[in-house]
């Protein structure tokens, strides 16, 4: 964890005085807090994890547990966790963290700047020895986040190597809702898509997606912009994408949020993921030289 010192010279490296600073977040975690023209917004070191953007005029977008842990070795409860290399558990080893090792890994800061009124942050992680225990290559993955009328989330890898890389990667990204069984999520009808919640079984999406009970669902082969519709906040969230072909939708519903110490007993009525990623069969197999870049672009509209 980083001393009040570290934090203090980070901020005399990178902030922008009524723009963009470098302070200390939850659990003494250095965060980078953003107060644009066009949005505030919130970005810790730890995981590079985005907990919060607010467009001006707008309500807080992103979901974040009230029983979330703010220590090294977890991964924050909300906001935008950054899955890589892997997605859920790995495959054949029962022991590796979920969703990969780079949500709970400290990134660095490479720069913070302003374009027009919105900011952007970039942070970056770099492989290590603790890294290799888990995954072999060398890498250096940039995240870049701006923050302004609208949030761009994009997730950097470029292949120095000599050998292909394959990995899964996904912007694991909690959206606020004000009620879910009220919610709807619009853009994925016609498409097929995995049920974890039943045996992993193929099917094919009717119309729109309603949370009437545990839904874990991977969206297969889909560019599509989805919306999400809140009648309670009277908002219409878009997330739009890049160089994504899977869509993860995901509520507890209120079992599995009983069963987990950092989320609230009756938060999951307040919350919906929805996933921008490459996994499954869609993962990415990225050449030497090659260089891979998802994007994931969120708007809100009032209505
Ligand atoms: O994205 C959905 C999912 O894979 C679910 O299966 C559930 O495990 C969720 O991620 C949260 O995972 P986490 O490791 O953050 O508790």
């Amino acid at each position: 964890m980083e001393t009040a010192g570290a934090i203090a010279d980070l901020d005399r490296r990178f902030g922008i005085p009524g723009i963009a600073s470098v302070v200390e977040g939850n659990g003494g975690l250095p965060k980078v807090r953003i107060t644009s023209p066009q949005a505030t917004g919130e970005m810790y070191l730890h995981g590079a994890h985005v907990t919060s953007w607010k467009p001006t005029g707008a309500d807080e977008v992103l979901f974040v547990s009230t029983q979330s842990r703010w220590e090294d070795g977890h991964a924050i409860r909300g906001g935008v966790p950054v899955c890589f290399p892997w997605f859920g558990n790995k495959e054949g080893d029962p022991k590796a963290p979920a969703h990969g090792f780079v949500r709970t890994k400290a990134w660095q800061l490479e720069s913070i700047t302003q374009a027009g009124e919105a900011v952007t942050v970039s942070m970056f992680a770099e492989s290590d020895a603790n890294t290799k225990n888990w995954w072999p290559a060398d890498f250096r993955l940039v995240y870049r986040a701006t923050f302004g009328s609208e949030l761009s989330l994009e997730l950097v890898l470029p292949n120095t190597g000599t050998t292909s890389l394959r990995f899964e990667e996904a912007l694991h990204a909690y959206y606020r809702v004000g009620q879910i069984e009220k919610a709807r999520v619009r853009g994925l009808d016609g498409v097929h898509y995995i049920d974890k919640t039943d045996g992993n079984r193929e099917k094919n999406q009717q119309g729109d997606i309603l949370i009437t009970s545990e839904t874990d669902r991977v969206y297969l082969n889909t560019s599509s912009t989805v919306e999400l519709e809140d009648p309670v906040l009277h908002r219409r969230t878009a997330v739009a994408k890049d160089n994504s072909r899977t869509t993860v939708v995901w509520n507890p519903w209120v079992e599995k949020a009983h069963s987990m110490s950092d989320l609230a007993d009756d938060e999951w009525q307040r919350m919906i993921c929805v996933e921008t990623s490459n996994v499954a069969d869609f993962a990415v197999n990225l050449e030497p030289g090659g260089r891979h870049t998802m994007k994931a672009i969120v708007r809100v509209a009032g209505f």
